[in-house]
């Protein structure tokens, strides 16, 4: 597990407005609500949403509030990822987040339609939010979806199943996709300009590719060999501090939570 210690003030927010965001309400289709509250509640690290607040802090502490709904959208999303990835037909996994996989509590069926109903409602709590401009929740939802989709984790997912052979580009769509997002989203809810927003996400992405790397090195499980991957986790080390240099704010909570993916790998 990686550590997320340098954001640990936002932990329990984001966790309060996860909770918050799923509400067991109705006579109809209460085992809905209650297997998403299963997955979304279970300990995850929040390390997306995290670094959306960590971005969002960078520019002004004010922004904090109304990055929490995208933040969480964002987990949502990545939440829907592991109910659909853990299935027998991909991963076959049994368990999750230290307890047993939502289609061993349910059924695959209904953690399909769980997993669905995630990917939804990500979107519908964007577009119903209160706080964000209209033009924000576009930009938010534009960016989340982009990110999920063909260009991003699905397509890196389908490439994977494939047996592609371009591991970067598998990695960037499937695992760095959703980490470029959470710096964006951090932007579009700060009114920052596209060039910055750009400088952003790129440092999504090198986070991403690196968290990716670290995870594969502790599972033992890089194909190209521990060796090779190693150095490869120090050169995305280096490009993404050297990205973070390039930001003239103060970036020291996003290169504590970087070096603490980092050296996870020790
Ligand atoms: C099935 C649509 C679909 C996509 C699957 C995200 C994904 C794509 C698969 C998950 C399997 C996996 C190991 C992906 C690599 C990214 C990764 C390390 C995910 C786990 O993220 P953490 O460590 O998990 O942030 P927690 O539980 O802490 O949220």
């Amino acid at each position: 597990m990686v550590a997320t210690s340098p954001g640990n003030n936002y932990l329990a927010s984001i966790e309060k407005k996860l909770d918050q965001l799923i509400l067991p309400s109705s006579p109809y289709y209460a085992s809905l609500l209650e297997g998403g509250r299963y997955s979304l509640l279970s300990p995850g690290k929040r390390i997306r949403p995290l670094l959306t607040l960590l971005t969002t802090e960078l520019f002004s502490k004010e922004n904090i509030d109304k990055a929490l709904v995208p933040a969480c959208a964002l987990e949502i999303v990545h939440t829907y990822s592991l109910i659909h990835d853990d299935l027998p037909c991909m991963d076959d996994d049994d368990f999750r987040r230290g307890r047993p996989t939502l289609h061993r509590v349910y059924n695959e069926a209904h953690a399909v339609l769980v997993g669905d109903f995630l990917l939804t409602h990500a979107f519908e709590i964007l577009a119903k939010d209160s706080l964000l401009s209209p033009e924000q929740k576009v930009e938010c939802i534009r960016s989340l979806a982009t990110a999920a989709g063909a260009e991003g984790m699905v397509g890196g997912q389908v490439m994977d199943l494939e047996g592609k052979s371009e591991l970067r580009q598998i990695h960037l769509q499937k695992t760095a996709a959703l980490f470029g997002c959470a710096l964006e989203l951090g932007g579009i809810v700060s009114t920052l300009p596209f060039s910055l927003i750009q400088s952003l996400h790129t440092f999504g992405l090198q986070f991403g590719l690196l968290f990716q790397m670290i995870d594969d090195i502790v599972d033992r499980d890089h194909p190209l060999g521990e060796e090779k991957a190693l150095a490869g986790a120090e050169l995305l080390y280096r490009e993404a501090m050297a990205q973070l240099d390039s930001l003239p704010y103060d970036t020291s909570k996003l290169r504590d939570l970087t070096t603490s993916v980092y050296t996870h790998r020790e």
